[in-house]
């Protein structure tokens, strides 16, 4: 990939895309083709197809997905398992007929297994059950790795696949039934201050670990990982630390300067029990994370105020 080469990133709309979006432009990359949802369909086959055919990219991020936290995963798991799967095919089908030179995947670090030891390798993939509030969206990406791999094994085509873990940043989503846990924090906790209230709600019992990596680093990773990384074996994405969730709340009250209680909502989900993914593959390649978790969660505070004062809600 050169500084000219054609780019297709699709999603680039979400917080992934767009976060990789801008870090090919800051690195020079002037050709990116990017299309609304309104104007290519990525459900729509013939669509997609006829999209590759005229534009004809050379690399391609695949960014888009139907996303969300774990109250959204278990409440809509038609949409998570068929609009998953509905993408991996389309673009990657398309891609590979219409000589696209290498396509990059975005997968999840909820493709492994529950209770896999932690911090969890790239070979526990498919070793034990899934957990059960996110296994559609599971089942749909570990099809679309799957997927990848046959292409490489049948056609050569290169297509490889990238398991980010938890992401957050700008741009991210922010609507609490929808939402993953470290935006939905930073809103109550913000709307708690705001409103002078004496606590703010924390789903589950708190003690889940969760490793949080900012969206700029992952387009960091996934820009280098398309230039330098060329296996059809998946690649672990992350910063090598995790934290409980009652930490990240506290962290949260911190930096947006709530100081009241936190109280746990026992009648929520408290999902995989731990989720650490192990980044020696990345790090052996000569890259690592950059972004502190409290530097990050303030940058995306900034974000979000900014969102609010744009929308006129009170901050
Ligand atoms: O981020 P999250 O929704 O998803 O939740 P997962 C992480 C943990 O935070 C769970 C707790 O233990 C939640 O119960 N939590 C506490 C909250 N308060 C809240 C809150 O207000 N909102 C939310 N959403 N959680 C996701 C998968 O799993 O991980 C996705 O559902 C994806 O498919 C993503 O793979 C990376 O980390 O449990």
């Amino acid at each position: 990939m050169d500084r000219s080469s054609r780019i297709y990133v699709a999603g680039h709309r979400g917080l992934v895309g767009s976060a990789i979006c801008r870090r090919l432009r800051e690195e020079g990359y002037s050709n990116l083709i990017v299309r609304e949802r309104r104007e290519l369909d990525l459900f729509d086959r013939p669509a997609v197809d006829a999209f590759f055919a005229s534009e004809k990219p050379e690399y391609v991020f695949l960014a888009a997905a139907k996303v969300g936290g774990i109250l959204a995963n278990s409440t809509y798991p038609v949409e998570f398992l068929r609009d998953n799967l509905a993408i991996a095919i389309n673009v990657m089908d398309a891609a590979h007929r219409h000589g696209v030179k290498k396509i990059e995947m975005l997968g999840s670090s909820c493709i492994y297994p529950t209770l896999a030891p932690q911090p969890i390798k790239e070979e526990y993939l498919l070793t034990g059950p899934l957990e059960p509030t996110n296994e559609w969206y599971a089942i749909a990406k570990i099809a679309g790795i799957k997927l990848a791999q046959a292409y490489w094994q049948q056609y050569g085509f290169r297509a490889i696949s990238l398991m980010p873990t938890n992401l957050y940043g700008p741009g991210d989503q922010f609507d609490l039934k929808a939402s993953h846990v470290l935006p939905a924090l930073l809103r109550k906790a913000h709307e708690a201050r705001v409103s002078n209230s004496p606590e703010m709600v924390v789903w589950g019992s708190g003690n889940p670990r969760r490793e949080f990596m900012h969206v700029d680093d992952l387009a960091d990773a996934a820009v280098f990982l398309m230039l330098h990384y060329d296996e059809p074996g998946i690649i672990n994405v992350g910063v090598g630390t995790d934290i409980t969730i009652r930490e990240l709340a506290q962290l949260i009250c911190r930096v947006t300067g709530f100081e009241g209680r936190l109280k746990f909502d026992a009648s929520k989900p408290d999902g995989m029990p731990r989720k650490l993914l192990d980044v020696s593959r990345l790090s052996g390649l000569g890259w690592r994370a950059r972004i502190g978790l409290e530097e990050g969660i303030a940058d995306t505070y900034r974000w979000f105020q900014q969102q609010g004062a744009l929308h006129s809600v009170a901050t």
